[in-house]
């Protein structure tokens, strides 16, 4: 774990410090430790993936625990620089230099014994503090209140299910907020249909692989509502970097209604039944679920309420009528390598089912 936050942090580190802040940097690297904590906090806490702003218990203890390994490396690297420093010009060679050679030291057991001990305790510092964060974020206790959510990775999507609400989404995640005073964390548990993925979404907690045939579990509890964004962290294919996460934090009321939306079976909107007739006809149903209809596909996202979600295609284009239309066209327009293929519909019927599926809120 404490490699894997390492990563963490350096993958942080370049993702979210674009060039134009590289003056910013060294104008804050002038003021000394300070400025330079601070440009931390400001610069790479503005970008909405970034694990220096954490907003949720596990990726605040993360982000405690990757200052302090960041604290104690940095102190390494001071003092080992400075000696080095020091011994390179202190020593260096000097034109009254006699060209014999010094005399030559072998063995010592405080210097030894120094620099044996001391990396020792510093790796058990590290080891302590790294299985301490491991454990209270694994055990800790589970409240009644928590929210159950299952995820399925698929190459490029993710299947979101919510069993004892009997809600199936995809792509976007909706979760309550978890007021600290009482908590209402939500327990995702996790496998994959295809191959490897990884669930990471920065601001809230560390990355969590999505294997096939196995299940990992993780749970996150964003404290303030809004928006979270994140990514497949694993390579698993062509399209793996438009496998993007969006993790709703909503209010109570919000979650409720939404609950509520999603519950309902899909509209039968009677203007719409031309584009239903097109969808119910066409191989869609194979691959794609449509509750209250014939469709039961599983391969695809379930579409009963796919007008109720900002994105489509897993993040990768707002949702509206021109992107749905060009996306079933032909899904390489935004997403080549897709698992959906081009259906080759006619205008007509492309028009007539990009209406139906907008109508399914
Ligand atoms: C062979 C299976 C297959 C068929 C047939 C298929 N799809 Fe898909 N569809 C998929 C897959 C897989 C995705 C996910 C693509 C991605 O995001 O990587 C998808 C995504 C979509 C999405 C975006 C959903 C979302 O939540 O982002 C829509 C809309 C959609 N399909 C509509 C259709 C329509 C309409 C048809 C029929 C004309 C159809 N699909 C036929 C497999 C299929
Ligand atoms: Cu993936």
């Amino acid at each position: 774990m404490s490699l894997c936050m390492n990563q963490a942090v350096v993958k942080g580190l370049m993702a979210c410090a674009p060039l134009a802040h590289a003056s910013q940097f060294a104008q804050s690297a002038r003021h000394g430790a300070l400025g330079l904590s601070n440009f931390l906090a400001l610069q790479l806490g503005q970008s909405s993936t970034s694990i220096f702003a954490p907003e949720g218990t596990p990726a605040r203890s993360i982000f405690g625990l990757s200052m302090l390994v960041l604290a104690i490396c940095a102190t390494i690297f001071v003092v080992v620089a400075g000696l080095l420093l020091f011994t390179v010009i202190r020593y260096r060679h000097r034109p009254s230099d006699s060209d014999r050679e010094p005399p030559q030291i072998y063995g010592s057991n405080q210097v030894e014994l120094s620099w044996t001990v001391i990396p020792v305790l510093i790796i058990v510092v590290l080891f302590l503090a790294t299985a301490r964060i491991i454990f209270t974020t694994q055990q800790a206790p589970r409240p009644k209140a928590a929210l159950n959510v299952v995820v399925i990775g698929h190459q490029y999507w993710w299947e979101y299910r919510y069993p004892k609400l009997g809600i199936v989404t995809a792509n976007e995640l909706h979760v309550p907020v978890s007021d600290p005073s009482n908590p209402t964390p939500t327990y995702l548990t996790m496998s994959s249909a295809d191959t490897d993925h990884s669930f990471w979404v920065p601001v809230l907690a560390g990355k969590m692989d999505v294997i096939p045939n196995k299940i990992n579990t993780m749970w996150i509890d964003p404290d303030k509502p809004g928006l979270y964004l994140g990514q497949c962290a694993q390579y698993c294919g062509a399209q793996h970097a438009k496998m993007l996460i969006r993790v709703y934090a909503d209010t109570p009321a919000e979650f409720a209604a939404w609950i509520k939306d999603q519950q309902h079976p899909a509209l039968q909107a009677a203007s719409a039944s031309e584009g239903r007739t097109v969808f119910l006809s066409n191989a869609c149903v194979n691959c794609h679920t449509v509750s209250g209809t014939a469709a039961h596909g599983t391969f695809g996202p379930d579409l009963s309420h796919l007008a109720s979600r900002a994105t489509i295609a897993s993040g990768a284009v707002p949702l509206n009528q021109q992107n749905l239309r060009a996306f079933i066209d032909d899904p390489a327009n935004f997403k080549p390598g897709a698992l959906m293929p081009a259906m080759h519909l006619s205008n007509h019927d492309l028009d007539a089912v990009t209406q139906y599926l907008m109508t399914l809120r």
